[in-house]
């Protein structure tokens, strides 16, 4: 059998993820969009981000899957009304975890301290407290944050997670909805980030939120930069209720010149990097999701674009 399949990002190489799909479904061919090829042939879309002109000039496809877990880099009114997925991938959740896990560890070990005390020439000793006097919130307990909070709970950390609804994960204690937020914000010395960005998400981490820490908090975002009202956090980092933070994702990518976020001295922020998907194991799902679609089965992952996740 043989299949084009069309491809739209401008963050992944078509050459690596046709090598894989080559090797799995020979037969089997991504092809760029905007090219040559007739848009009748195409029946199943990958994409990252829809193609200069949209998806609407494909008559004949019958779902669309994201290159990512998130989908709000799509404009959900924009694209056809067929089924949606957002991608889940073995590889990249567990990314996920790791970074989740040596931001942790980097935080409570106080290696940024010892960073910032080393650039200064400064020797301090820190008085080492136990990682029991550490509890880490997870914000979003959806397939990546379950995962972090396991992987976190699994250092010996107290993990606590808060959902929309309620959700039961071996060895972290769960809190669901607007009422149970503030008992759980309080009770999270570093606070991590990794709900989807939506409607009702954007500007989440404000000075209400992360005000509502306890002081000497820290915060990891490694959702997106939307959640974050950036001037807020730089005010309570300035003020000392926010102790320090690590920042995966910022609202513009790349920051411009001057972001206030970029070489604060309490922040460190990597080049949205957190979550690494590898063709291998997510064209897996991808197929299974072509397969599904072509049979007119429900996709797995599909995203519900009233909730927009
Ligand atoms: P899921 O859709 O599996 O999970 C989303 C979770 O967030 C669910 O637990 C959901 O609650 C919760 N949630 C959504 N809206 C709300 C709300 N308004 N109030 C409270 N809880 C809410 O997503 P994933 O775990 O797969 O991915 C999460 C996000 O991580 C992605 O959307 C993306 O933005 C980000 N990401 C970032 C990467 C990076 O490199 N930095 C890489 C990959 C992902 P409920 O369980 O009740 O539905
Ligand atoms: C994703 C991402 O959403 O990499 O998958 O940010």
């Amino acid at each position: 059998m043989t299949a084009k399949i069309l491809f739209s990002s401008d963050l992944d190489r078509i050459g690596e993820w046709n090598a894989t799909l080559g090797a799995l479904r020979p037969g089997f061919e991504l092809v760029e969009a905007g090219g040559e090829e007739d848009p009748d042939v195409f029946e199943f879309a990958l994409i990252w981000k829809p193609p200069a002109g949209g998806l609407k000039r494909y008559p004949n496809l019958k779902a669309i899957q994201s290159l990512g877990a998130g989908v709000n880099q799509l404009d959900l009114a924009a694209l056809p009304d067929v089924p949606l997925a957002r991608l889940v991938d073995a590889n990249l959740t567990s990314s996920m975890v790791d970074y989740a896990q040596a931001a942790v560890l980097r935080h409570f070990r106080s290696f940024d301290v010892h960073e910032r005390d080393s650039r200064e020439g400064a020797w301090r000793f820190l008085q080492p407290t136990s990682k029991a006097e550490w509890p880490v919130g997870v914000l979003g307990l959806g397939e990546i944050g379950a995962a972090v909070a396991r992987g976190v709970a699994g250092l010996g950390f107290p993990v606590r997670g808060w959902a929309r609804s309620k959700r039961a994960i071996d060895g972290v204690e769960t809190f669901a909805g607007s009422e149970a937020l503030e008992a759980f914000l309080a009770g999270s010395r570093i606070l991590i980030n990794v709900l989807p960005l939506t409607p009702d998400t954007t500007g989440f981490l404000s000075a209400a939120t992360l005000g509502a820490l306890p002081r000497g908090a820290h915060l990891v975002n490694i959702g997106r930069g939307g959640h974050l009202v950036e001037a807020d956090l730089v005010r309570l980092l300035d003020e000392g209720h926010v102790a320090g933070a690590t920042l995966d994702v910022l609202s513009q990518e790349p920051p411009p010149a001057g972001h206030p976020l970029m070489g604060h001295p309490k922040v460190l922020v990597t080049p949205h990097v957190a979550g690494i998907s590898s063709p291998q194991t997510a064209l897996k799902v991808v197929l299974e999701n072509y397969d599904r679609a072509l049979a007119g089965r429900p996709l797995l992952h599909q995203v519900d674009r009233a909730r927009g996740y």
